[in-house]
């Protein structure tokens, strides 16, 4: 092996102050553990030394604990791109430590392409194979991989032993062309493969390989409780009453389904439907459950950026490599959340929403107009492009004092022109084909929790007339009670 073996440490001191790195991974999938840890220790001891140390972070989605948590504890970090979700990088955010640029996740290979976005210098991946010739085998995420290899002036390899060689096959590793000579992305059904099942780079820009030995940082997913059960059960009577009245083919389509337990109790309560058939999922994240309802035979094929699965899925996967590999794709975030590929195969969309307005807009980012959350991640992506947009919440949140169905989101993320279905535990909100005023009616009658029934009914009634329902003196009332006295129901209108 023509590489130079080194410590984190070592590999660690070829980043410099203002260095731009991009990072393999997508979720705690795939991402490097040891040397953002030895970049944090190194940010720590400069700053202790009076040394200025950071760093921007560009990667293909959020990370674990052990990359932005520990960068952002040693205050390693000035930028970060494009979504995150770990406590201490989203409190560095809201604390205006770390300036966050919440991004499409679709554009953020193509964004360090043209320019938009800084070009990293180094690239710190993770691998489960390096040869000779300079191929690099990702491990269970992908992001923006191949793209930071390409750019970057050196590439650092984690090269992590715990997960096996015999992982090679089950990546389609591709970099569109960039305009004008882009053509189609020729991904025609879930499985199809138009890449390679590695990156392959100049074997001399590898600066150095780091040995570790790291399970995936992925927690198991909390027991569902009766309000995500509900959520689950409406959605997937929903998709069964929408095939049965032919709205949905017979087949049924390929499904996208956001991170979270409502994401994993939809997917088991939807793989249990008598009525739907064996379905494939086009998705970023695959899940416990995707893994789970392939073993019964419900999913028949998944393709994602990432096995954002538990350390004990991931031994399932493991120990029945030959029966999964066929069955899944890993794919670069540029073309797991194409909006081209999402649109052609009539991809089923699924998301979460913090809160949803009553023109049928969704918040999914920020907490009361102001604090992010974890950042829109590839939501837009598949919202925008999928064949049906289906945005789940719990009707209220922190115990009732905040209604998730709001005269007016505080953050736009999804306008509604682009959410077709929004789901609670108290049923769904069918806004295909209706009004402004008909999609307020639709969402208070079917998914707003009924102590706030009343004040959204009252809101609609004191609005000026109009196409829309709009009362820009009082449509933030809902915020300004939670921010006044800690409570919605206390809203005056
Ligand atoms: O806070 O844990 O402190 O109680 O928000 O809410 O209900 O546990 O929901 O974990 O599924 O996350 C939208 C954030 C939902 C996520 C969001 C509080 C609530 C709780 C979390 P606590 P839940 P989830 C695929 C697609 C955008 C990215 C995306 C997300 C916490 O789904 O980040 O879709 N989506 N990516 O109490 C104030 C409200 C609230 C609220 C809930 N209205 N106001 N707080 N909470 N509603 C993935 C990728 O892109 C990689």
């Amino acid at each position: 092996m023509p590489y130079r073996f080194v410590s984190a440490d070592e590999a660690a001191s070829l980043i410099s102050h203002g260095d731009v790195v991009g990072f393999s991974g997508f979720t705690a999938a795939g991402c490097p553990k040891e040397i953002p840890s030895a970049i944090a220790r190194r940010a720590e001891q400069l700053h202790a030394e009076g040394v200025p140390f950071q760093i921007t972070v560009i990667s293909g989605a959020s990370s674990g604990d052990a990359m932005d948590g520990t960068l952002a504890r040693a205050k390693a970090v000035s930028r970060r791109y494009p979504y995150q979700n770990v406590k201490d990088m989203r409190a560095a955010i809201n604390d205006g430590q770390v300036r966050y640029t919440d991004m499409h996740l679709s554009e953020v290979a193509q964004g360090m392409r043209y320019g938009f976005l800084p070009r990293p210098r180094v690239a710190v991946v993770e691998a489960s194979q390096i040869t000779e010739r300079g191929e690099i085998v990702p491990t269970y995420g992908v992001g923006v991989l191949p793209t930071i290899c390409r750019l970057a002036e050196i590439v650092i390899v984690e090269l992590n032993v715990a997960v096996p060689q015999a992982l090679r096959g089950l990546h389609d590793i591709c970099e569109p062309a960039d305009p004008p000579y882009r053509r189609e992305l020729p991904v025609y059904r879930p499985g199809d493969r138009v890449g390679y099942d590695c990156v392959r780079i100049d074997p001399r820009k590898i600066a150095c390989v780091v040995l570790t030995d790291r399970a995936t940082e992925v927690s198991s997913f909390a027991e569902t409780d009766d309000v995500t059960t509900r959520i689950a059960a409406n959605v997937a009577r929903f998709l069964e009453g929408e095939m049965q009245a032919g709205r949905i083919p017979r087949e049924f389509l390929p499904v996208q389904s956001g991170v979270g337990n409502v994401a994993n109790a939809i997917l088991k309560d939807l793989g249990n439907s008598p009525v739907v058939p064996p379905f494939e999922m086009f998705t970023e994240v695959i899940q416990d459950s995707v893994i789970d309802l392939i073993k019964w035979g419900r999913i028949r094929l998944a393709s994602g950026s990432s096995l954002t699965c538990s350390p004990s899925k991931i031994e399932e996967i493991l120990a029945a490599l030959d029966f999964f590999r066929p069955r899944l794709v890993l794919r670069p975030t540029e073309y797991s959340n194409s909006p081209e590929i999402v649109r052609r195969l009539g991809v089923i969309a699924i998301n979460t929403a913090l809160e949803a307005d009553l023109c049928g807009a969704v918040n999914s980012s920020h907490v009361m107009g102001r604090r992010m959350m974890n950042g829109i991640g590839g939501s837009c992506d598949f919202t925008r492009n999928a064949y049906l947009s289906i945005f789940t919440t719990p009707s209220t949140a922190k115990g009732g004092l905040i209604s998730s169905i709001v005269p007016l989101v505080a953050h736009q993320d999804h306008s509604e022109h682009s959410v077709k279905v929004l789901v609670t535990e108290y049923g769904v909100a069918d806004l295909r084909g209706r009004s402004p005023r008909e999609r307020a009616e639709e969402i208070i009658a079917h998914c707003a929790h009924p102590d706030y029934r009343p004040l959204l009914q009252r809101y609609l009634q004191h609005c000026p007339p109009g196409h829309t329902a709009f009362n820009p003196s009082n449509c933030f009332a809902f915020h300004q009670a939670f921010e006044r006295s800690g409570d919605m129901r206390n809203a005056e209108l």
